[in-house]
């Protein structure tokens, strides 16, 4: 089979590639993909030069290079990873967000159309659900809760879901979507929160915490998202969504805290500062359904998968040194430069 994997330069992209390459060393894989300020070609130093990889440098917007791809490759199956990924940049300019989220999401839909794909997998996120309360851990979101976008990110991810679905139901296209909670693991951009902490902690810089830290995310190790999606492409339904998510709640501040202890840092780095505009305060999913249907589990303990993740940020500091030195002093400067503290 070949296997076409957008973004996969990214985090989970990455992963999802290295997950394939060991699991199904009998399929190609060919790798689209950017190289935004978040890809980075070294990152699949591992696999580049493998004769069932291919990398190729192509924006999902450009819709004469992804057909003439599709017609040289004629895959079997394409899965979407290719997106503006981070809710702040979002807020600071959307528009990038419209244009790869959506427009790109049309192209590729067009050409799996066109060149008639067994598969098509969306790779969403749970943001689309919009948040719930703090005061009621009894809800969680099914794939039945209704689409409720907070930020110019989830409304893009969210746009995309629906876009996807129409062309099933128009069409016929056999595509799939899965909505997965946060997820952290190695080559993760120091831009969000876990690594971002990591990093500012291994440099003793000051640890920008949104609000009070009391916002609650639900973390999921990469390679168990890389399974789930794995398991929906060859196994999942036509036509369906999938939740993917461990119950692992945490609250910001305590994930934090937990950082500083590990790298044995003291908390007085945390530094309180104004608060995401329109922030989202819990997310937590229900993944019952790929349970029962498909059979998947989370594998990986928090407490096993954040000790790997600062392992790795200790053993791999070329990668990410490389990403901070560049571009990223500006993102941080302009991000966090003047950001307000609060006592
Ligand atoms: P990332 O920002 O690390 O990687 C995105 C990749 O897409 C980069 O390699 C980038 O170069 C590439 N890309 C961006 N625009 C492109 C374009 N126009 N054409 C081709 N390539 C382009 O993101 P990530 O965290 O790996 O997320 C991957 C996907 O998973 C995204 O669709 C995101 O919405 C979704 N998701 C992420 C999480 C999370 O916690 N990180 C959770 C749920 C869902
Ligand atoms: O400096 C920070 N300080 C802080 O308090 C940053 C970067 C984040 N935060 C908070 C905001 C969130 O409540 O930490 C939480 C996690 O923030 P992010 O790492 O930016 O992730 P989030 O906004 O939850 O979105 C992530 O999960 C869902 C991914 O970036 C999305 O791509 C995915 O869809």
């Amino acid at each position: 089979m070949t296997i076409i994997v957008t973004g996969g330069a990214g985090f989970i992209g990455s992963n999802f590639i290295f997950h394939l390459h060991s699991a199904h060393p009998e399929d190609r894989i060919v790798c689209i993909d950017k190289l935004t300020y978040a890809g980075n070609l070294s990152t699949l130093q591992s696999v580049i030069g493998a004769p069932n990889f291919r990398f190729c440098k192509l924006d999902i917007c450009d819709r004469a290079g992804v057909e003439a791809l599709f017609e040289q490759e004629r895959p079997d199956i394409v899965v979407n990873f290719a997106a503006e990924s981070h809710v702040d940049r979002s807020i600071e300019d959307p528009g990038v967000f419209l244009r790869t989220n959506i427009m790109g999401v049309s192209v590729l839909l067009d050409a799996c159309r066109k060149y008639g794909v067994s598969r098509f997998h969306q790779v969403s996120t749970d943001e689309v659900y919009g948040d719930l309360p703090l005061d009621r851990p009894d809800l969680f979101f099914t794939e039945q809760t209704p689409i409720h976008a907070s930020s110019p990110y989830s409304a893009s991810k969210a746009s995309a879901d629906l876009l996807v679905l129409a062309y099933c139901r128009t069409y016929g296209l056999p595509a799939t979507i899965s909505r997965c909670s946060n997820n952290y693991g190695p080559y993760h951009f120091p831009e969000k929160l876990i690594p971002l902490m990591i990093v500012n902690c291994l440099h003793d810089r000051p640890l920008p915490v949104y609000g009070e830290g009391l916002n609650v995310r639900d973390w999921l190790y990469v390679e168990d998202h890389c399974r789930a999606i794995d398991l929906i492409i060859r196994r999942g339904r036509v036509g369906e969504v999938y939740n993917v998510g461990g119950h692992n709640e945490m609250r910001n501040i305590d994930i934090v805290k937990l950082i500083c202890q590990k790298l044995g840092k003291p908390e007085s780095l945390i530094t309180h500062v104004a608060d995401r505009k329109g922030h989202d305060l819990r997310y937590a999913i229900d993944p019952e359904k790929i349970h029962k249907e498909l059979g998947w589990l989370p594998e990986t303990k928090f407490e096993d998968g954040i000790q790997r993740t600062i392992d790795w940020y200790l053993a791999n500091r070329p990668w990410w040194e490389e990403i901070i030195s560049g571009e990223y002093q500006n993102y941080y400067e302009t991000m966090y430069g003047n950001r307000e503290r609060l006592e």
